[in-house]
């Protein structure tokens, strides 16, 4: 389908280094709904919301990191930073009392954008499994 023919197209370029959307975003130069933000993360609103609540949250400085399944040693200290970012995204929407957390990470989860992020979804019941 056009999701993973999407994800396919995306995942062809992911190694290349080049910069992605979310750089655009991190400089300002297309709009976003900021949500979050502090020296080291960005957390802005998703612009194809799957829940009521459709957060992203990045890290500034993608430092290689493109997709989980590429982190390092090294990123450690940012990735515990992005799940409590993720936290404070869940509080200030108040959806503590239940909210997801979700990393697509390659083409066979679907990964559109090939700097690392965390969605965070909820504001309505959630399923299990995931599709
Ligand atoms: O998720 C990538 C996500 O990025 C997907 O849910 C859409 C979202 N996206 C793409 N472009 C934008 C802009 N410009 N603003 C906000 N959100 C955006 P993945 O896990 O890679 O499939």
């Amino acid at each position: 389908n056009n999701e993973e023919a999407a994800a396919q197209a995306a995942a062809a370029d992911a190694d290349s280094g080049a910069p992605t959307i979310f750089d655009k975003i991190i400089a300002k130069e297309i709009p976003s709904t900021i949500v979050y933000e502090d020296e080291k993360v960005l957390a802005f609103r998703d612009i194809s919301p799957q829940a009521p609540v459709h957060v992203l949250v990045i890290p500034k400085f993608r430092d290689g990191l493109t997709q989980l399944g590429k982190a390092e040693a090294r990123h450690e200290e940012i990735l515990g930073h992005l799940l409590y970012a993720a936290k404070i995204v869940a509080e200030k929407e108040g959806i503590l009392d239940g909210f997801r957390v979700v990393i697509n990470s390659g083409p066979t989860a679907c990964q559109s954008v090939y700097h690392l992020h965390l969605h965070v979804l909820g504001g309505r019941q959630m399923k299990w499994p995931p599709g």
